[in-house]
């Protein structure tokens, strides 16, 4: 899809479509959410990241990015991926997405809101070679609160919403994601869980490869995997040659705290729109002036406009 035909700039309402997929099976796909031109940008800053001499080590940071890996057959990961340039900003509050997330995440009156209308608790960009794969994790049986499937009414109030967005082809030996159509809502453990779990021991694939029940879903560069973080996910062992190059970010309420104790820098901050800026870092110390006791320090990221923001 090239710039001119893409819906980069068209803020895209859910669709009853997609609300009844969402709400059934758990998950929908956002075909050519991102136009060629920002794939590219995005991809040529992981290139730069990925060239650096010597090559980015686990625990390493490049500025306020943060290099990370798990076990290992997981791959590669740039965490803070929003800390990575303008191309990743836009990531947060793209048009093709927003909306939608905002309708799902729900709770868009009162106290859920208090501080703003979303926040992203995990963003990352993951980079996969041959070998490696996720293994399968979550599900509706562990009513974990924080990644809940929740639909009260007509309206959804779910915990967190994940966005996985394709920046390569993902197609058939490419690793690509795995779910469990309608598992947000399972009261049982899936029976073969442990054989195709994340952290489990075996000589078998890393992946979900084969796990009855389980759907592979093959994207193009550009298309966006939406789902709750509740629905069984993993991925499918990469077995082709080169690279699957995806972003991840987690969408949840504007109360939400960071997955990962990382924080935004004040870079980026500055960067941001108030709305984007808003999305990254809802909540704001408040300032204590006045003060009875003088010169007691604020503590950090305060300005005036969070302290009438603060409420
Ligand atoms: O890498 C994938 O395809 C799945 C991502 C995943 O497991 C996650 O976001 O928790």
């Amino acid at each position: 899809m090239t710039e001119s035909n893409s819906k980069s700039s068209v803020v895209c309402m859910p669709t009853e479509e997609e609300v009844f997929y969402f709400d059934l099976n758990g998950f929908i796909v956002l075909k050519g959410a991102l136009s060629d031109r920002h794939i590219e940008d995005c991809n040529a800053i992981i290139d730069k990241f990925l060239n650096v001499d010597p090559p980015l080590r686990h625990g390493e940071w490049i500025g306020a990015v943060h290099a990370h890996t798990y076990s290992g057959t997981e791959g590669f990961n740039l965490q803070q991926i929003y800390e990575a340039g303008e191309p990743f900003e836009r990531l947060i509050d793209h048009p093709s997405w927003i909306e939608k997330i905002k309708h799902f995440v729900g709770g868009q009156v009162g106290f859920d809101v208090k501080h703003g209308p979303l926040f992203i608790d995990e963003n990352f960009a993951s980079i996969r070679g041959p070998g490696d794969a996720i293994g399968i994790h979550s599900g509706g049986h562990k009513r974990t609160k924080r990644t809940q499937f929740r639909q009260f009414n007509g309206q959804f109030f779910c915990g967190q919403v994940d966005l996985l967005i394709a920046l390569s082809d993902i197609g058939p030996g490419d690793g690509g994601t795995m779910i469990v159509p309608g598992s947000h809502k399972s009261n049982f453990e899936h029976p073969d869980l442990r054989k195709y779990s994340m952290g489990r021991d075996g000589d078998k694939l890393p992946g979900a490869d084969g796990m009855p029940g389980a759907q592979e879903i093959f994207l193009d560069a550009g298309d966006v995997l939406v789902f709750v973080d509740a629905l069984m996910h993993g991925s499918a062992t990469r077995i082709n040659e080169g690279e699957r190059r995806i972003c991840v970010f987690r969408y949840g309420a504007s109360w939400g705290n960071f997955r990962h104790p990382y924080y935004p820098s004040d870079e980026l901050l500055e960067r941001l729109t108030q709305t984007q800026k808003q999305i990254v870092l809802p909540q704001q110390p408040i300032r204590r002036t006045p003060n009875r006791i003088s010169d007691y320090p604020d503590p950090p990221h305060a300005t005036d406009q969070d302290l009438y923001r603060g409420g």
